[in-house]
């Protein structure tokens, strides 16, 4: 599978402090930030700082240390917002036009903060 890359999305801009963010944790691979459109008492985006378009692009692509560094973020992130354990959360990601991904960079978001309600399609 080959995957473009659009470099002027607007995670990529977010990433080049083109556009500012709420940010809530950042490493050399990793950014994770608040969603400017909450469905939720909290509701963030965690995105890898590589170019990958969606979830199969970052799996199939970037190194183990990106790949480690993005999951062990989102983990601390789940636990310093007090959503690990019995609190807990839904972390989910939209790929694609059947996902009706709107930002094309892969990006998870973390939702918490009250009963979410079944997952429906
Ligand atoms: P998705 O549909 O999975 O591609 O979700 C994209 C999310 O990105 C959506 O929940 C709103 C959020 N979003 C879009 N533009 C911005 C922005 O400029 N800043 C922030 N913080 N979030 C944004």
């Amino acid at each position: 599978m080959a995957y473009t890359y659009d470099p002027q999305n607007i995670f990529a801009r977010i990433l080049r402090g083109e556009i500012p963010n709420k940010t809530v944790a950042e490493t050399a691979h990793t950014l994770v930030f608040h969603d400017i459109n909450p469905h939720a008492p909290v509701h963030v985006l965690a995105i890898p700082k590589g170019p990958y378009v969606n979830f199969d692009h970052f799996a199939a692509e970037a190194s183990v240390e990106e790949i480690v560094d993005f999951h062990r973020t989102v983990a601390s992130v789940i636990a310093d917002l007090g959503l690990a354990g019995e609190a807990g959360y839904r972390a989910i990601t939209n790929a694609g036009m059947s996902g009706m991904q709107e930002v094309p960079h892969y990006h998870l978001h973390i939702l918490g903060g009250r009963v979410l309600g079944r997952l429906v399609g």
